[in-house]
């Protein structure tokens, strides 16, 4: 078996266990993505600043970690039913599950901005991040921090600042980037360009 870098960057495999994430080129048409991202612009105005200091355990026992961005959620327009569901599909056969459209986001990162060490939400079984505009640096993504329980984690990105070494590297303008977001830790360090980063976050939950 290669490493998650290979798994995941050549598109050609499934999400595996190991890797946790993979790049699938294409997965959002050209045409929908020119979509998003005029809707993205269109509610850039109305984004809300996230910003959070530090590393803290909910009463449910999940780690909240620090951040900085700014985030709208779905337009007024409901994305197009036949569109996501599509998206659905295709990500089912990645994943080998069946998958349902929670919810969907933008986010935009302006220069210094970034998203600490986290698992996405317990109803994201898997998250689609899709590249819209500005220069994107790299997200890091952790398979192996994948078996760290919360407290580790905390305990990890606290002594990191949010931002630990090892893990992947991926470009998202390589392709939309699938991940088992709840289960697989990633983090945004510092955006350090002036021109910002936009990009689409798609959430699924296992259906039932
Ligand atoms: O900035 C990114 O590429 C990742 C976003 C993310 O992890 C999230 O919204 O949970
Ligand atoms: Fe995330």
């Amino acid at each position: 078996m290669n490493g998650g870098r290979a798994v995941g960057a050549d598109g050609q495999h499934g999400l595996d266990e190991v890797g946790g994430y993979a790049l699938i080129p294409g997965v959002v048409p050209d045409s929908w993505s020119s979509r998003l991202r005029e809707e993205a612009k269109r509610l850039r105005s109305t984004a809300e600043r996230r910003e959070r200091q530090g590393f803290e355990l909910t009463a449910e026992g999940r780690m909240l970690g620090a951040l900085r961005n700014w985030y709208a959620g779905d337009g007024s327009e409901d994305k197009d039913v036949d569109e996501v569901g599509w998206l659905a599909s295709r990500l089912a056969q990645w994943s080998g599950a069946l998958l349902q459209h929670k919810h969907s986001s933008y986010l935009y990162y302006a220069r210094g901005d970034y998203l600490g060490l986290h698992r996405d939400h317990v109803s994201c079984a898997v998250t689609l991040l899709v590249w819209l505009s500005g220069p994107a640096g790299p997200l890091h993504i952790h398979p192996e921090l994948t078996e760290l329980d919360e407290q580790s984690l905390l305990r990890t990105a606290t002594q990191w600042n949010g931002h630990p070494p090892g893990g992947v590297e991926v470009d998202i303008r390589r392709g939309p980037v699938v991940l088992r977001g709840h289960v697989v830790p990633h983090d945004r360090p510092p955006h350090p360009h002036r021109e910002e980063l936009i990009l689409a976050t798609f959430c699924f939950a296992l259906a039932l």
